[in-house]
């Protein structure tokens, strides 16, 4: 009731009367009017004229399930937002769920982290107010062995997502004219780079049978109005505010992701890998044409980065021009984080 009461006030023209919401909604004044006082408590700021009704003026900065699934049209693959003052991780959300019976679709969402995961035991860093913490739990008919390839479509999202609110035709290199300050682009296989630096970090979970999957937790950490960062990762991280100037409302993002992430997971699921994507990708690849260090279980080699195949792994070739491809390991690329 919130949800479609917050709906229909967000998609108003102008004002909408209380009889209005009461008549679309079939409940009553009194339930319209405790709705109206709760979104005022949770921040929403209302214009009201008395026999017009009410105008939202002021979105507060909020992720919860109403704010954000209010801003659904119903097709994306993301069906159902859970929403955390706090938790551990939205990827332990996810998967607590997922083990209970929760449905593919529903996303699970927090304003703060205590525990957030990065890849092999690492931990990411998870203030409250200023990030977009995330997990997507989905049950996809496809082979285990490509579900990594999640990583790729959820990374594809994001960078159109992010693209999307701080000015068009901002991914990668079809960014004619735009300081490269404001190209998002993504570095194989799980960040999300703006300005040289990590505004963004993916970690796909996953629970399989030998031929089928259970589930996957797709879990996105994004950096979105970030100002200070810890010390250990202050030379690395940085926000799509320090980047760009830019304060954007963070259920933007995720409505934004939400279609993107529909957009690219259907192309995927039509043909199991990444044939119709892979272009796309390699456009928005930061790692493409760039020399890059490849640590692969004690093997330290450097390559330059040529591009992703359908499967998602990254082509390379060494200095002698032997072509070879990366399924997993650590990928440092030369200018990037550090590296020289
Ligand atoms: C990742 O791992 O980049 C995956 C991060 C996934 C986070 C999301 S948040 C929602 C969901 N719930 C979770 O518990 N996790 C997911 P990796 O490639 O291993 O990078 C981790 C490294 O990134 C750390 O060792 C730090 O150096 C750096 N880091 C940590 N926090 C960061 C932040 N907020 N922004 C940028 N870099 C960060």
């Amino acid at each position: 009731m919130k949800t479609r009461s917050l709906k229909i006030l967000r998609n108003a023209e102008g004002y909408v009367s209380g009889q209005a919401i009461c008549e679309q909604l079939g409940v009553s004044r009194t339930a319209v009017w405790k709705v109206i006082n709760q979104l005022k408590e949770e921040g929403y700021e209302f214009d009201a004229v008395s026999n017009k009704g009410y105008r939202i003026v002021k979105y507060p900065d909020i992720l919860t399930q109403s704010e954000i699934e209010s801003q659904l049209s119903g097709g994306e693959i993301v069906k159902k937002v859970v929403y955390y003052d706090k938790t551990d991780s939205t990827n332990n959300r996810a998967k607590q769920a997922a083990e209970e019976g929760a449905s593919s679709g529903t996303l699970f969402i927090t304003e703060r982290q205590t525990g957030g995961r990065g890849r092999r035991g690492r931990s990411w860093v998870s203030p409250k107010g200023s990030g977009i913490w995330m997990t997507l739990l989905l049950r996809p008919d496809i082979r285990p062995d490509a579900a990594s390839m999640l990583t790729i479509v959820a990374a594809m999202a994001v960078a159109g997502a992010v693209s999307g609110v701080i000015g068009k035709d901002t991914v990668g290199v079809g960014a004619a004219g735009l300081e490269e300050q404001k190209k998002c682009f993504i570095k194989w296989p799980n960040d999300i780079v703006l300005g040289e630096k990590k505004i963004c970090g993916i970690l796909t979970e996953m629970s399989a049978e030998p031929e089928m999957i259970n589930y996957v937790a797709v879990g996105i950490g994004i950096n979105v109005n970030t100002e200070n960062f810890d010390e250990a990762i202050r030379d690395t991280a940085s926000s799509i505010f320090v980047q760009t100037g830019v304060r954007v409302k963070r259920s933007e993002i995720v409505a934004l992701f939400a279609r993107e992430f529909t957009r690219y997971y259907d192309s995927f699921i039509s043909t199991g890998d990444l044939s119709l994507l892979m272009d796309d990708y390699n456009k928005m690849l930061i790692n493409a044409g760039r020399t890059v260090r490849i640590e692969n279980g004690g093997n330290v080699y450097t390559a330059k980065a040529v591009g992703i195949d359908s499967c998602g792994r990254l082509a390379v070739k060494d200095e002698n021009g032997a072509a070879s491809k990366i399924i997993a390991g650590e990928v440092s690329v030369r200018g990037l984080y550090g590296y020289v």
